[in-house]
């Protein structure tokens, strides 16, 4: 039995209001780079000014001066910090003092300034002219026996333009070796959605939020990660819509908010609820939700013929018969166990849904980092075909992507598995020969270096060696490179951890002026809305040396390639013309320069919300996958060694690897980040108590021992059998081969683990 104590909450003024801005003020004084960051905050997400590289929520159309949140500012000011990595700072710290410290005071050290190149004698960087680190990856690239053991990584902040000219001189250079940091994060969205409906990408705008009368957030923590959908979410609220919260944790962000924006609110700190309605499965268990709201519908329609759109499923679904018998072979007892909900809750849940005309399901993390994320984002769908919920206004699948233009990298072409209709249109664009055999994943990218397969490493952005399992075997991965190449804005994890040789090359941010050939240039993204705008950096760059990822990529092609199939230089002068290529090989993008310079840029037309369905058999499936056999937490617990399920997440002050700050105000935790949070009950039976210190140890049968040590005990209002603790932290845990069916997303937040007293 639970008990009511575990129920006390960590936080209990409203998520946004004061604290929020609070904490920003006192990000940007510590950044150093205020007055700059003021400024460049007024031109955040308003047309003319630059994309806020915070997450990748729409922005709101009738926004008015300020559409930015607390964290937003968090990632602009860190940017904007007056502190400088260069080749002094390299020459005081050797790569192996670098190692020793934290991910915090790596990144708090400050930009980057000019490319350096490590020596392995002295272990140090050195400083490399931009001329002779293109020479050198060059080199390493043309002595490869096959393109395919260079690896091209991205993380999701690249623009378009850049993501554009990086996948083309890869498929030029002959591989389709594109890991990206999508593999670890919407790939089950992605992979699961195009099976079903034919489309990778979520079907709403941010018009449909305002015409839901419900809306059902999944394993996503939107007041942490995505503030400026708590504005949304709130306007959904107050206009009588409801709001369903499905999350392991009881989040503050997600139970009332006071938005920083609005004077009024402040002012009274008012506050409003947003989620009316909240249910905290065990982990893992939305599949077994969906499947009872599924059988509950079936049930009630016997009843009521309103119940399923039977006129949308007959005219549009393919496999319902068979979707409705699995369903109702699925005993209530396992759908119950399996979710960690009652009937009681998923009845409530299915009468929202039943009686709610219009539907919006959104879904994050919490979704996507499980052994099953592409079944359950499958069921996801099932169960929004069910009420013709797909493709009419006011209702839709959202999956909420993480980094700002993760979905724009996809949609130019950052994919390890391209379609054949994308290499023949490059193919005949180039009119030269590209692979079409896939490459690897993040995930397979590490076993490639692992085993001598992968031998030249570059990441365009992001931070690898933090980002991705298994800490020990994927340094080892990188440090087997015979070459790692990373392009970034700030010192990390990945620099210190380097291949036989590395190279840093910084680059120039989201938020700087990028001039080229004397004009400045604009760069596009795409959000999570399909929405396509222009951005323009308005601060001065944070060292003259640095060069923009267009100019980067563009001058490691033409030593790679030179400029015979591809003018590479050109491009590097004028980003129009590259999203001309674009244009040329993606007829969605037509008149792309034009249609960007608009107000808030243009929109994707996206298929299966017209109820065009782009599958083999032009219907909407529904999938007939059976729920897991047994979740972690199902698994039979002896008790001499309780084994608990780990989910690893962001803190507040945290964007992925990039850590601000030690606090993580909404859950109560301050100045620190070694804790795992835990039941009351599971404390008391395994007699830990408040504070204690524990080694998280990791349970796996491939033999590797795994663990992290001294983190803090701390009780909170979690469900029996689940923990969670931040990330990276926690990376070490995650075997490598523990990964997602079908899809090949590291299962962060499935982990069984066992705890000992430090
Ligand atoms: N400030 C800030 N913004 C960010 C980021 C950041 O680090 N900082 N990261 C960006 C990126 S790349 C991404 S992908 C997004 C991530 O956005 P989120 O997905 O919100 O990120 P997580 O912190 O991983 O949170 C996962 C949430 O799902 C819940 N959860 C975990 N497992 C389960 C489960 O099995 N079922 C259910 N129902 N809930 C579960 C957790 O309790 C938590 O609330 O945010 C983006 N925006
Ligand atoms: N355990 C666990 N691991 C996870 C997750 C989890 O929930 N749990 N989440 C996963 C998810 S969803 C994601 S998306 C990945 C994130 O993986 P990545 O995208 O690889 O990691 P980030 O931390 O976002 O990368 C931060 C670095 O990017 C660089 N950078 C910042 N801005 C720019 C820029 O404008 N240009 C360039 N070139 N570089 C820039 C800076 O040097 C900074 O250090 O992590 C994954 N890893
Ligand atoms: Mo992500």
């Amino acid at each position: 039995m639970s008990n009511p104590e575990n129920n006390k909450p960590a936080y209990t003024p409203p998520a946004g209001g004061w604290g929020a801005l609070k904490s920003s003020a006192s990000h940007l004084i510590r950044s150093e780079g205020a007055t700059k960051s003021v400024k460049a905050l007024l031109r955040a997400n308003q047309p003319g000014g630059f994309d806020c590289p915070g997450c990748a929520w729409g922005d709101e159309k009738n926004a008015g001066k300020i559409d930015f949140c607390e964290n937003g500012v968090k990632a602009i000011a860190w940017e904007a910090t007056t502190k400088r990595v260069d080749a002094t700072f390299f020459q005081q710290y050797s790569v192996s003092e670098l190692q020793t410290w934290d991910d915090h005071s790596l990144e708090k050290s400050g930009r980057l300034t000019e490319p350096m190149l490590y020596d392995a004698k002295s272990d140090h960087y050195q400083a490399i002219s931009w001329q002779d680190a293109f020479a050198q990856i060059a080199t390493h690239l043309q002595q490869l026996d096959s393109p395919d053991e260079a690896l091209f990584y991205t993380s999701g902040r690249a623009s378009n333009e850049v993501a554009y000219l990086y996948q083309l001189f890869g498929r030029v250079f002959g591989t389709n070796n594109f890991p990206d940091c999508s593999n670890m994060c919407h790939e089950a969205s992605g992979v699961g959605m195009t099976r079903s409906i034919g489309v990778g990408k979520g079907t709403v705008t941010m018009d449909d939020f305002e015409h839901a009368d419900a809306i059902f957030v999944f394993g996503q923590n939107p007041g942490t990660n995505h503030p400026r959908m708590l504005a949304t979410l709130r306007k959904a609220s107050k206009r009588g819509a409801k709001v369903v919260a499905i999350n392991n944790l009881q989040e503050r962000g997600l139970q009332k908010f006071a938005d920083p924006q609005n004077p009024q609110d402040m002012l009274l700190f008012s506050s409003t609820d947003i989620s009316q309605y909240y249910f905290t499965p065990k982990l893992g268990g939305d599949m077994a939700i969906l499947r009872g709201i599924a059988k509950g519908l079936f049930e009630r329609s016997q009843h009521d013929d309103s119940i399923l759109d039977l006129d949308f499923i007959n005219q549009h679904c393919h496999n319902f018969s068979e979707y409705k018998a699995a369903v109702m072979a699925c005993s209530w007892q396992k759908i119950c166990q399996q979710s960690g909900l009652s009937r009681a809750e998923i009845e409530q849940m299915i009468s929202i849904y039943a009686y709610s005309k219009n539907v919006i399901f959104t879904w994050a993390m919490g979704i996507t980092q499980h052994q099953h994320s592409v079944a359950t984002v499958q069921e996801l769908i099932n169960v929004l075909l069910l009420r013709g919920n797909i493709g009419r206004k006011g209702a839709g699948a959202c999956p909420v992507r993480g980094h700002s233009n993760v979905q724009g990298n996809r949609t130019v072409g950052i994919n390890e598995k391209p379609s054949p209709a994308f290499i023949d249109a490059l193919q005949a664009r180039y009119n030269t020969k590209l692979p079409y055999r896939y490459g690897f994943n993040t995930v397979e990218a590490i076993d490639a270096m692992l085993s001598g397969k992968g031998k030249v490493f570059i990441a365009l952005g992001g931070n690898f060696a933090a980002a991705t399992p298994d800490s020990a075997q994927t340094y080892q991965a990188l440090k087997n490179c015979d070459l790692t190449v990373h392009i970034s804005t700030k010192l990390n994890r990945s620099h210190v951890i380097t291949g036989k040789q590395a190279l840093i090359l910084p680059c120039l941010g989201r938020t700087e002026i990028d001039l080229q050939a004397g004009i400045e240039q604009c760069i596009s993204v795409e959000d999570s809305m399909s929405m396509v705008h222009s951005s323009r950096g308005v601060n001065q760059p944070a060292s003259d040396m640095l060069r923009s990822e267009v100019a980067i990529i563009a001058g490691i092609a033409c030593a790679t390639l030179g400029n015979e199939i591809v003018n590479w230089p050109k491009f590097a002068e004028n980003y129009a013309l590259i999203r001309d290529e674009i244009a040329a090989v993606l007829p969605e993008f037509s008149d792309y320069n034009a249609r960007i310079d608009s107000k808030r840029g243009f929109y994707l037309q996206n298929k299966a919300a017209l109820r065009i369905w782009q599958t083999d058999n032009e219907k909407a499936n529904f999938s007939l996958t059976q729920l897991p056999a047994a979740l972690g937490h199902e698994k039979p617990v002896t008790a001499n060694s309780p084994t608990l399920t780990l989910q690893t997440l962001r803190s507040h002050d945290q964007y992925n690897t990039s850590i601000y700050g030690m606090n993580d105000r909404y859950r109560g935790v301050y100045g620190e980040r070694n804790v795992i949070f835990m039941n009351r009950d599971d404390m008391q039976a395994q007699q830990l108590y408040e504070g204690d210190k524990v080694t998280i140890n990791t349970v796996s049968d491939d033999k590797i021992a795994r663990s992290v040590q001294n983190f803090k005990v701390v009780g909170y209002n979690i469900p029996q059998g689940c923990a969670a603790a931040y990330y990276p932290e926690t990376n070490p845990l995650i075997p490598l081969g523990s990964v997602a069916q079908d899809c090949g997303t590291p299962t962060y937040k499935s982990i069984t683990i066992k705890l000992t007293k430090s």
